[in-house]
């Protein structure tokens, strides 16, 4: 298993960074989702691209466990089994990288993020969620960003299983976020009440990433 590794260190990695560096793609426009469902310097695309730091763990729906911990009342382990009989939430969405293509209409299943809050219970002083992943990535939000309506641990696309490339056996989805929020291959989630900035948010991309106000970069 590699969840004790580091990240490993690639081309694309350093290529990201210094888009980071430069500031590319920036259009410097602010919209609102309810006025413009594509965001600023974004264009859509019909196919699904892969993007992650390039290992795929092998992790079977069997082998999986989910483990919730941190500022929480009720800390939560789970089996594959045991999560997939949570209720049951679908939602519809658009995905919206930071490298510029949004893709429409997701069907995404799997336990919508305040159901696992129901269950887990946050302490009052918890206000950052930390998302770690069998790759070794790590991504931060804000415990109230982690809470959207629409935010959720999806384990099926399309009324299939969630591919293994595309972060099965279950991803975290918060589409009102650039996409890299969206953890793959979800191993735990740790409550915190100190913000703990994750793999890109400390190689230059922005702590909060909100495509409609073109949040790609820190500092944007
Ligand atoms: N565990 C993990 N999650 C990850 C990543 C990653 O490298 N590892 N990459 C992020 C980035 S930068 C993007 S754009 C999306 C890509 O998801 P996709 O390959 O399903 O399109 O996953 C995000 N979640
Ligand atoms: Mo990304």
């Amino acid at each position: 298993m590699a969840e004790d590794n580091e990240p490993p260190d690639s081309k694309l990695t350093r290529t990201k960074e210094k888009w980071a560096r430069e500031g590319r793609f920036l259009t410097g426009k602010i919209t609102r989702p309810e006025d413009q469902r594509l965001p600023p310097g974004q264009h859509q695309t019909k196919d699904w691209p892969v993007l992650d730091l390039g290992v795929v763990p092998p992790i079977s729906r069997e082998r999986w466990r989910l483990d919730v911990y941190g500022a929480i009342e009720n800390p939560v382990f789970w089996t594959f089994a045991e999560f997939a009989a949570q209720k049951r939430a679908r939602f519809i969405s658009d995905i919206h990288c930071v490298t510029t293509w949004s893709r429409y209409d997701n069907e995404w299943e799997g336990l919508a993020t305040r159901e696992l809050l129901a269950a887990c219970q946050p302490r009052p002083d918890a206000r950052f969620v930390v998302l770690h992943s069998h790759d070794g990535y790590t991504t931060n939000l804000a415990l109230d960003d982690f809470a959207a309506e629409d935010a959720l641990l999806a384990h099926s696309w399309s009324g299939e299983p969630l591919s293994a490339e595309h972060g099965g056996p279950v991803r975290l989805v918060v589409p009102h976020l650039y996409f890299w929020k969206s953890a793959k291959w979800v191993q735990s989630i740790e409550f915190l009440t100190e913000d703990a900035p994750g793999f890109w948010e400390v190689r230059g991309y922005h702590n909060r990433g909100d495509p409609w106000a073109e949040q790609r970069y820190s500092g944007d």
